[in-house]
């Protein structure tokens, strides 16, 4: 085809301004959902002219962010984009609609949009209207990139990360809940910088009433990048004095309950702030039903959800198949006998020697270890 027959400059030079665009595009992870966060590099004879992504909240889109930078320029060059340009009138107008009357001669986009009202359409209209169209440049990543958008459009519910911090044999907590530091600063400062590239971030109410934790991103200057805080809490356990609670206007605190819960309770915490849904529970065990957690998650527009615990949690995600990426942390000291194991019932290898997932990255953090596993 065409774009077999360029020149090995031209391959070379594309894959240069895909991943730029791709970097572009992470920078929106955590902040534009219910939208992806897609980047867009605009370049005419070799030089980058326009630059974009998607913007806090969703809108306005990548494309016509660099177009708009871009300007005249754009007539006659190439826009690099990492998902399909939509092209239905959805909160915003069509990006294919700005992309055509820019003058754009052609477009590289990374993957196919599997949102209906887009789903190939974009790349139809582009091509419709004379305009070159490559697809397919980085769509491993732009897949990896976009996976929370691909779940939530494709199976109604967010891409999981489930993160979890585990002494040398296999520990998440000492006996008793007593305080015990697992990982050090490197870790902690990586699993922030994680906070901030999710949507949501999920815990039990027993990890709230063990820990009383705040679950913001706390990064120098990255306060208004914490994700939306979501505890399970079947009974309304959470206390108004709780930290979560007491900042619950500053960043969202969602609470899911269920039947089980006393209307007084209910409005008590949203009052304070928090917003209370109501989903299934389960009796054997006692929770609620995670799937129906997910689908309430995700109709409210929740790409991207972390995971942090406790190991009541974290196992029910595992053994519901809900994990779709695992970021574990292994420390250096020993916890020893009487200690919090990390998945409750389940052996922590059900997770890492698991058929289902594979390792995609491994480093060290100071003394700390970092594994990200993700679905084979
Ligand atoms: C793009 N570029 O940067 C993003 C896109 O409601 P709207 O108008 O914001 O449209 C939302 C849909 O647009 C979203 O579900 C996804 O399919 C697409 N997102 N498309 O061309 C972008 N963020
Ligand atoms: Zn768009």
């Amino acid at each position: 085809d065409q774009y077999a027959q360029k020149s090995r400059e031209a391959k070379a030079a594309d894959q240069r301004f895909m991943q730029l665009a791709l970097s572009l595009g992470r920078r929106g992870l955590g902040r534009t959902w219910p939208n992806p966060a897609v980047g867009a590099v605009v370049v005419k004879d070799g030089v980058i002219v326009g630059r974009g992504w998607t913007q806090p909240g969703g809108r306005p889109h990548a494309e016509p962010e660099s177009l708009r930078r871009a300007g005249e320029a754009a007539r006659g060059a190439t826009l690099y984009v990492t998902l399909e340009p939509c092209s239905h009138f959805g909160k915003s107008p069509p990006c294919v609609d700005a992309v055509i009357a820019s003058g754009i001669a052609r477009v590289v986009s990374a993957i196919e949009d599997p949102n209906p009202e887009v789903a190939g359409q974009g790349h139809a209209k582009l091509r419709a209207a004379g305009i070159t169209v490559d697809v397919g440049l980085g769509a491993a990543e732009a897949e990896r990139d976009h996976a929370g958008h691909f779940r939530r459009i494709r199976e109604k519910r967010p891409h999981v990360i489930l993160k979890l911090a585990v002494s040398a044999d296999d520990k998440i907590g000492a006996a008793g809940h007593k305080p015990v530091a697992i990982t050090g600063e490197a870790a902690k400062t990586r699993v922030h910088l994680l906070r901030a590239q999710c949507d949501a971030i999920l815990i039990g109410i027993g990890t709230v009433l063990a820990d009383d934790p705040v679950l913001t991103c706390r990064l120098p200057g990255m306060q208004a990048r914490s994700p939306v805080r979501v505890v399970l809490d079947r009974a309304l356990r959470l206390s108004g004095t709780s930290r979560l609670v007491h900042s619950a206007r500053q960043t969202p605190l969602w609470v899911m309950t269920s039947d089980f819960a006393e209307a007084p309770a209910a409005m008590k915490l949203g009052a304070a702030g928090a917003h209370v849904t109501r989903v299934a529970a389960t009796t054997q065990p006692p929770g609620l039903d995670l799937p129906a957690v997910l689908r309430a998650l995700s109709d409210k527009g929740i790409t991207r959800l972390m995971v942090e615990g406790g190991s009541r949690v974290a196992s029910s995600f595992v053994s519901s198949g809900l994990v779709d990426e695992v970021w574990l942390l292994h420390g250096p000291e020993t916890i020893g006998t009487g200690g919090i194991p990390a998945l409750d019932a389940l052996p922590l290898s059900a997770l890492t020697g698991s058929p289902a997932f594979k390792t995609r990255a491994s480093e060290s953090l100071g003394k700390d270890t970092l594994t990200v596993y993700e679905r084979a």
